[in-house]
């Protein structure tokens, strides 16, 4: 392998004075990370919504309707596998569909869609992924709303609008369907003229510029309606778990009661018609009553960069490089190291990087755990790219204490991992359960808790009689 490895390099470093090939390739972006098989969502009583469009293909079997357009697609999905629903303009085009969800009680449910139906929510976050495809241009304007329906002419108490900014940034945008004596005042769908509107909010994060474009970019909404008679209702938008924009103090509704937050909509449509043909699509689709943040990834994920990219004509990519360090930046934790060829896709795991830092001589990372990443390329006369920018784009599933290897059971093979690190500094894959640093009895007990014997994996062996004692003395105590 080192001998190819030199003769690629020497072969680059001859093609780096080639005429042609000048220009240093665009830096990529990290498109997705590949899934947990499970995301969690069934078990969470908060979750009132989740959708990653891989159920039925007709949306109308779940939505009040598609906007005018929307449709699942199968050969782009968040994590590399599954559907999404995607949203394609023609050249000057205004609107491409969308998702519009109704929960709660909600007198705009005319086709009988909505979940939860008994409920009011005056608290509530959305979160869903956007990616627009790979060379996009141009910003749409709409990304998505929170509303309360009032009436079943659509008025509406409040919308929060998280739509396109000033630039190439998203932006939130507050607006009250209601008046000082708490009386809806709005009489249809986007009764502009009878709203009062707050003020934006902008972003920083160029979602819609085209160096972003081709990846998965994670969108949360939050909206707290305020309590009748203060202004205390916040509207606050994430990108990639971070918070964007702001607006506090809000007297969403004065002292409107009769609904609550009853509907989301994700949406295409563009004020002025696209520019050129493209798409965007959308995926993961959560409603829920606590913040959602990034969705979950397994300890040893498929990491996927956006395809190579470069102004000379014909360029094509010779290597490409992966590196992730924890959700502050502070110190690389796994290096893929150079990755020879075209590829786009990494697995982050042992073989094919080196865990390093904090990870040192770890096979995974944390479980429950927030990491940034970022990627570079190489052209084929052998310029790097600029490194992307540090993103925080993975999150680790949590796993069962005990679950040592986070392979889903807590047997033996764990309680291995755990006596062979046993009164060593460590973290969760040494056994670290509790995450004090420390592997010791505190840990086991928490193994214990959770050891199933039906798993089948080996009978524990304590590394020394020492162990075995304490891990007998260990027992002994918590059945009592
Ligand atoms: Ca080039
Ligand atoms: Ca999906
Ligand atoms: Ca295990
Ligand atoms: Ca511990």
């Amino acid at each position: 392998m080192k001998t190819v490895g030199r003769f690629i390099w020497a072969a680059a470093l001859v093609l780096a004075g080639a005429p042609g090939f000048g220009a240093v390739p665009h830096s990529p972006r990290i498109d997705t990370v590949s899934l947990a098989a499970d995301q969690g969502w069934a078990g969470d009583p908060d979750i009132i919504w989740y959708d990653d469009f891989s159920g039925s293909e007709d949306l109308l079997t779940r939505y009040l309707d598609n906007g005018g357009g929307c449709t699942v697609i199968s050969y782009e999905a968040l994590g590399g596998t599954g559907k999404s629903v995607h949203g394609l303009w023609q050249v000057g085009q205004v609107n491409a569909g969308g998702v519009r969800k109704c929960f709660g009680r909600c007198p705009a449910d005319y086709r009988g869609c909505a979940v939860r139906t008994t409920e009011d929510f005056r608290d509530i976050y959305w979160r869903h992924y956007v990616k627009h495809q790979p060379g996009w241009i141009g910003n749409p304007g709409k990304m998505s709303r929170a509303t309360a329906f009032a009436g079943a002419n659509w008025s509406q108490a409040m919308i929060a609008h998280i739509w396109g900014g000033y630039s190439l940034n998203l932006g939130i945008s507050p607006a009250r369907g209601v008046d000082a004596n708490s009386q809806v005042v709005t009489t249809c769908y986007n009764d502009f003229p009878n709203l009062t509107w707050f003020g934006w909010q902008q972003g920083d994060y160029q979602i819609f510029d085209t160096a972003e474009s081709g990846r998965w970019v994670c969108l949360e909404g939050h909206v707290r309606l305020n309590t009748p008679g203060l202004s205390d209702g916040v509207f606050t938008l994430y990108i990639d778990g971070q918070v964007q924009a702001h607006s506090p103090n809000l007297n969403w509704v004065y002292s409107w009661q009769d609904y609550g937050i009853n509907a989301v909509f994700l949406e295409n449509y563009w004020n002025d018609g696209s520019p050129v043909e493209q798409e965007r699509y959308f995926d993961d689709f959560v409603i829920s009553t606590s913040y959602i943040g990034l969705a979950k990834s397994p300890v040893r994920p498929m990491v996927t960069k956006t395809a190579f990219r470069d102004d000379d004509a014909g360029d094509s990519q010779s290597a490409w490089q992966l590196q992730v360090t924890d959700e502050y930046g502070s110190a690389v934790l796994w290096d893929s190291g150079t990755i020879l060829g075209g590829g786009d896709t990494v697995a982050l795991d042992a073989d094919h990087g080196l865990f390093q830092g904090g990870l040192a001589g770890k096979t995974m990372l944390e479980p429950d755990t927030l990491y940034a990443l970022r990627a570079r390329q190489r052209d084929g006369g052998g310029s790097w790219s600029d490194w992307s920018p540090w993103m925080t784009v993975l999150r680790t599933a949590a796993a069962t204490p005990g679950d040592a290897n986070c392979d889903g059971s807590v047997d033996g093979l764990d309680y291995n991992a755990w006596s062979l690190h046993y009164l060593q500094g460590g973290n969760w894959e040494f056994g670290d359960f509790n995450g004090d640093a420390v592997v010791d009895g505190l840990d086991y007990n928490l193994w214990s808790l959770n050891y199933d014997p039906a798993a089948g994996a080996a009978v524990p062996e304590p590394a020394t009689p020492l162990l075995l004692c304490a891990a007998a003395m260990l027992l002994g105590r918590r059945r009592r």
